[in-house]
């Protein structure tokens, strides 16, 4: 029986860079998951007998809100439900799994690498029939159909079972609980020389794999302990807590600092290092001794991809996002290849991917990813970086610095100040704004400024333009900073300071970034007066 539940509008239901995030306490109110689901249903494409992929990353409230969408999902007509067992599908995994059993859609139910719990984040993501997050003009659809919902519908029904795969009945609905690594583990063993790993660490490669307490444990102990036979122990904080353990699941230097001290531990350090995020979709990597930037790594891996299986006839294009660094930009040159700057967000990715344009993309905060979901892939990321390394038997920083020494190296590093008043970081990026057209020419120590603007994109596929994505200051030489604000944050705003400085072959490629970068670092707060609007002398994170 279908019931049919009267509902407000909420005005705060407009999804960010990556769906919608807010409190736990937030999206635990009467009917606040129930209309952002009901407004999915309503607007987005499927056909006659639809399947639904359901995933989350495992952390307070998920279960809550999958048997919520369970009801939802029968009354709102769905064939079939597809869930991963305990309710839980990396973010890489549901894109798969919506791929291949050819759904029309997925709940990706996240808040990524926000921290979780009863006081922290929760997030819910639509994902379309690619496997990918929904593009804009789908987000917007959603956003318009939450201010004018007055009903949502579900079916009266038990909570279906998301410990035991098997298969179970709601409404008229088939509710599917699968295995949520296997698929996702097979679809790396046909990406990759798994055969060539495992020779590898049986003559001694060694890794530590940090999961943070979140969604990759069970994929890390199944890849890289049991099918790679790395010694049980590689995979640290493999069990998925709620709560992540009371950390953030973010792997960048602050909060995956436990892995980068032991990887710079010159008596103790793993040949190898790498963690991942709350949902599975980031990546760190640190060799031993040698932390390796996101930029950096995918330029690393674009100029090595061949060296895997999947990647053995070439790429054939490159994106990055637009403040990622420019270092996967002449790899694609000296592969010929097309590279493309796109705004934050995987969502910008798809079409390009859909198209067939590009193989390979990345972002600066710690994503990567190919054609083979639509999703950037943790483990995929430290899969082809175990690849490469099996094949040439070079270590991480061998092969970082033979990456700088013919292509020259990117300093980079992005400033978060988090937590700022929402009216201040407006008047910042506001004034900011204001002031681009007085800034060509001018200079700022040894510094000039050659172009400075907002940046705005249009879709090469379907000509879609996407504005205010940031603003751009490039100096001469080829430094530049970029300015945004976070759309993934759910307290006040969050400004991201990103910093770049080009430094050719043959130049200084051993220097300290922070040294390299001192002069932009200035530059950037002479131009945006980041003290005197915010108040902070100093980020709240340097990554
Ligand atoms: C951040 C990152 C962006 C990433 C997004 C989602 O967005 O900067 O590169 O795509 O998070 O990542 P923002 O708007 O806060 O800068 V995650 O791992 O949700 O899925
Ligand atoms: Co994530």
């Amino acid at each position: 029986m279908i019931r049919s539940h009267p509902t407000k509008p909420f005005d705060d239901q407009k999804p960010g860079t990556s769906g919608l995030r807010k409190k736990v306490r937030h999206f635990a109110r009467a009917n606040y998951a129930e209309n952002f689901i009901q407004s999915v249903f309503d607007v987005v494409d499927r056909g006659d007998n639809a399947t639904l992929v359901i995933g989350g990353d495992g952390r307070y409230h998920n279960r809550a809100v999958i048997q919520t969408a369970i009801r939802m999902a029968a009354a709102n007509g769905y064939a079939r439900v597809l869930i991963g067992q305990g309710g839980i599908l990396s973010t890489p995994a549901a894109s798969h799994v919506i791929r291949k059993y050819r759904a029309s859609g997925g709940l990706v139910l996240s808040a990524s690498h926000n921290p979780g719990g009863p006081d922290e984040d929760f997030g819910i993501k639509y994902n379309i029939a690619n496997g990918g997050p929904a593009p804009e003009s789908v987000t917007g659809a959603i956003h318009a159909r939450t201010l004018e919902i007055d009903r949502w519908l579900d079916v009266d029904a038990a909570d279906v079972d998301l410990d035991t795969i098997g298969t179970a009945t709601v409404g008229e609905m088939a509710v599917e609980v699968i295995d949520p690594v296997a698929d996702y583990a097979d679809l790396m063993e046909e990406l990759f020389d798994f055969a060539a790993i495992r020779k590898a660490v049986a003559g001694g490669l060694t890794m530590a794999f940090d999961a943070m307490h979140a969604v990759t444990g069970p994929y890390a102990h199944e890849i890289l302990e049991n099918r790679l036979g790395f010694a049980a122990g590689t995979v640290r904080n493999g069990t998925p807590l709620e709560d992540f353990g009371g950390h953030h699941p973010d792997p960048n230097l602050v909060h995956a600092k436990v892995l980068y001290d032991l990887m710079m531990d010159p008596e103790l350090a793993p040949a190898f290092g790498a963690a991942s995020d709350g949902d599975g979709d980031r990546n760190l990597i640190i060799g031993k001794g040698r932390f390796i930037t996101p930029s950096d790594s995918l330029a690393m891996l674009a100029a090595n991809a061949h060296l895997a299986p999947a990647y053995a006839g070439g790429l054939k294009g490159i994106a990055r996002s637009m403040p990622t660094s420019a270092a996967a930009d002449r790899v694609a040159e000296a592969l010929d290849i097309p590279v493309f700057e796109t705004p934050t967000g995987w969502k910008f990715f798809g079409n390009l991917l859909d198209a067939g344009m590009v193989t390979i993309c990345g972002e600066e905060s710690a994503g990567t990813g190919s054609d083979h979901v639509r999703e950037k892939d943790g483990l995929w990321a430290v899969l082809l970086w175990l690849n490469i390394l099996a094949a040439t038997g070079k270590s991480v920083d061998q092969i970082a610095r033979e990456h700088w020494a013919r292509f020259g190296r990117n300093y980079y590093a992005r400033h978060d100040y988090e937590g700022v008043e929402s009216d201040r970081a407006d008047a910042l990026m506001a004034e900011l704004s204001a002031s681009l057209g007085d800034l060509p020419g001018k200079s700022f120590g040894p510094l000039t400024v050659a172009q400075a603007d907002s940046i705005s994109y249009c879709d090469p596929v379907d000509g879609s333009v996407s504005e205010n994505q940031g603003i751009r200051v490039l100096f001469e030489g080829g430094s530049r900073v970029v300015f945004r604000l976070s759309g993934t944050g759910t307290q006040g705003a969050t400004i991201r300071v990103y910093l770049e400085r080009y430094e050719p072959a043959g130049g200084r490629l051993d220097a300290d970034t922070p040294d390299m970068l001192a002069d932009i670092i200035a530059a950037a707060q002479a131009i945006a007066g980041i003290k005197a609007h915010t108040g902070r002398a100093a980020p709240d994170v340097v990554t």
